[in-house]
């Protein structure tokens, strides 16, 4: 793709601007500034709210000074890029329908951007004619005042009024879009995909930055941590920056800052405060001087490749102009993502770059508050099977009398036993299994700290969890039993919402028996999984066995065939995660015998490569725990060897 500032990017240190709504207020604006008034020059929707508002004062909406005052909001742009920043964000930090209606006029999001963009793009122009260096443009979008992971607002609403915003900014000449101070990741989630959908409504690709917001409690409003915050925004390509701004200074991000600049595969993007904020005289007021921010970000550069440095709350030209004199343009040296920089001068928008995805070092999946490493130290990675409507009597009865308290808790145990995901499965004929999934998700999502691992074949039940889940969730799964067309959709879940995914070995012809089967299936859903971008290990191949407790004799080397799949399949594609139901194998048999036969089959699933398994965790008892006799008649079992009587 073709993008001046994604070369300027990959070039040397960019400048951001700093605060803006400080330097509005010194701009001693009268009160008639915050009316909106009918003017020609206006667009029809903002007159008509105009004519309605008659008059009233929208105290403190500095998104209307975009109409009544341009030549104002245009000047601080300039005093910027006068001061040295290469990029401003434009004036729409609340241009959504749910700030905007606090004052009457959530009608006016589209124009409110359009209108901002228009000025700050302006600004731009002119001042790379006067300064005699290219200037850029940040569509900026806020988060909002209410929070989605707590039920305060819902994914249809926000996703409908960030893309609206989004179009607005592009359709006025924005260069990328930046969604800053983001308190949930949900939020962030949200912003994303608008911003992808205004793209395409647009007609225009632009790459997107985002930056949360950590509080001094180490983590962001809703209680994320950084590694989730970064797991889940890795998962999209469009994303050419991850960073942080506001809520405190420097010094309280640095531990943050430190982490992206070891761990992320993208540029780092940092807006502190100027310092944390002192009350005067019922006046909040920042203290940290130009030196002070100028001297932070150029550790941030030096030491934890910090490629665009700017300011946020209490931030001024004067901040600006020191920081600029001391690091912009500075080569880029430290931090992990120099690695894959050269994604920057090839930069694509459907693909992470094969080098970005081996640099990827947060390989897993992540819930609301917390990443979870696929590669477990000394264990493999452990899916809790009970919250499944097909897969336990106490969940399904639950689930009938509605009791979302008494579901969770069934979660909260398989926490405590150990599970590191929890594999959700609302499926329960005669109920609503997609409208069910998001009520248990909801309580899920302010609950419980584990990942999800969303077990539905239905497409409409999947997408409306991804809709609901914070983080990088788990898929599960796809298939080929009715063709191609559903696991297209669902892996362009994937790519829409950030997800990785479980694919069974079955195809047209039913569940693959033979290793040859098992492996031929898995490599054709890697084709695919490649095609939507997916890094493979954020594909799960479930191999699949049937029972041996039928006793039939065609599901004999059910068992084996399994294991040695898993075997193969690793051997051939290094990368990919291996994943089973467990207790498939041990259907039908008496509990005390199940306990063993899923503790011995797991075993040698894991020697020969499984890195994943849905179990019941406190079920699953170590060799060393088990009366060595009958380990080796289950293992016998296993591998199908069968002792005949002597017929004498
Ligand atoms: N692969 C993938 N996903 C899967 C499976 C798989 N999801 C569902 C299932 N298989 C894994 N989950 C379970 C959950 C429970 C049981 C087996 C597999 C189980 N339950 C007891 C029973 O049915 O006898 C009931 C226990 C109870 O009622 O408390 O065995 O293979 N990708």
């Amino acid at each position: 793709m073709n993008s001046p500032f994604l070369d300027r990017l990959a070039q040397g240190v960019m400048i951001f601007d700093g605060a803006t709504g400080t330097q509005y207020q010194a701009a001693n604006l009268p009160d008639s500034d915050f009316v909106l008034q009918d003017r020609e020059e206006y667009p029809e929707s903002v007159r008509l709210a105009a004519r309605r508002l008659d008059g009233k004062l929208l105290d403190g909406c500095n998104e209307i000074l975009n109409f009544t005052r341009p030549d104002v909001v245009e000047q601080v742009h300039l005093d910027y890029f006068n001061a040295g920043s290469d990029i401003v964000e434009t004036n729409s930090f609340g241009s959504t329908s749910i700030v905007l209606a606090e004052y009457e006029i959530e009608e006016l999001v589209y124009e409110t951007s359009f209108a901002a963009a228009t000025i700050a793009r302006r600004a731009a122009d002119k001042a790379t004619q006067s300064t005699g260096e290219q200037k850029f443009v940040a569509g900026g979008v806020g988060p909002g005042t209410k929070l989605i992971s707590l039920g305060q607002t819902d994914w249809e609403t926000l996703l409908a009024t960030y893309t609206d915003s989004i179009r607005g900014l592009i359709d006025g000449g924005v260069d990328v879009v930046l969604l800053e101070t983001l308190q949930d990741l949900l939020m962030v989630k949200a912003g994303i995909v608008a911003s992808k959908d205004a793209m395409v409504a647009c007609g225009r690709q632009v790459p997107i930055i985002v930056q949360v917001t950590m509080e001094q409690t180490g983590t962001m409003l809703v209680g994320s941590d950084i590694a989730a915050a970064l797991n889940m925004i890795e998962c999209f390509p469009e994303v050419v920056a991850i960073g942080m701004n506001c809520a405190t200074g420097p010094d309280e991000m640095a531990p943050f800052v430190r982490f992206l600049g070891e761990n992320s595969t993208r540029p780092i993007s940092i807006q502190p405060n100027a310092g944390l904020p002192m009350m005067e005289k019922g006046q909040a007021v920042y203290k940290l001087t130009p030196e002070q921010l100028a001297d932070a970000h150029e550790k941030f550069v030096t030491e934890h490749g910090v490629a665009l440095a700017g300011g946020c709350c209490g931030t001024t030209p004067a901040h600006i102009a020191e920081v600029a004199k001391r690091v912009k343009g500075r080569a880029h040296t430290s931090g992990h993502w120099v690695a894959s920089r050269d994604v920057y001068k090839n930069f694509d928008f459907q693909y992470q770059s094969e080098t970005q995805q081996k640099a990827r070092k947060l390989d897993g999946c992540s819930s609301l508050y917390e990443f979870v490493p696929y590669q477990q130290d000394n264990s493999f990675l452990i899916v809790g099977e009970r919250t499944n409507a097909n897969g336990s009597k106490a969940f399904r009865e639950m689930l009938a009398a509605e009791n979302w308290e008494g579901l969770t808790e069934l979660a909260r145990e398989l926490e405590g036993e150990g599970s590191h995901l929890i594999d959700v499965c609302t499926a329960y004929v005669g109920r609503n299994e997609e409208k069910d999934m998001v009520t248990l998700l909801k309580s899920y999502n302010q609950h419980i700290q584990a990942p999800i691992m969303i077990d539905s074949t239905e497409a409409n039940v999947i997408e409306a969890a991804l809709q609901n889940l914070a983080g990088k969730p788990v898929i599960n799964s796809i298939n080929f039993e009715d063709g191609e067309e559903r696991t297209r959709k669902v892996l362009g879940f994937c790519q829409r919402y950030g997800a990785a995914v479980v694919a069974l070995t079955i195809d047209e012809s039913g569940m693959a028996k033979t290793i040859e089967q098992k492996v031929a299936v898995a490599e054709r859903i890697l084709k695919f999984t490649r095609e939507y971008g997916l890094p493979d290990s954020d594909v799960f191949i479930d191999a699949l066995t049937f029972t041996l407790g039928s006793g039939d004799e065609e599901f004999r080397e059910s068992a084996i065939n399994t294991i040695e799949a898993i075997r193969e399949i690793k051997k051939r594609n290094p990368l990919v995660n291996t994943i089973l139901g467990v207790s498939n194998v041990s259907f039908g048999l008496k509990p005390a015998l199940r306990v063993i036969l899923n503790s011995v089959f797991l075993q040698y699933a894991q020697e020969a490569g499984l890195t994943s398994a849905i179990v019941h965790f406190s079920k699953i008892v170590p060799e060393t725990r088990v009366d060595a006799e009958v380990w080796q008649i289950a293992s016998d079992l296993v591998f199908d060897k069968r002792k005949y009587a002597e017929v004498s």
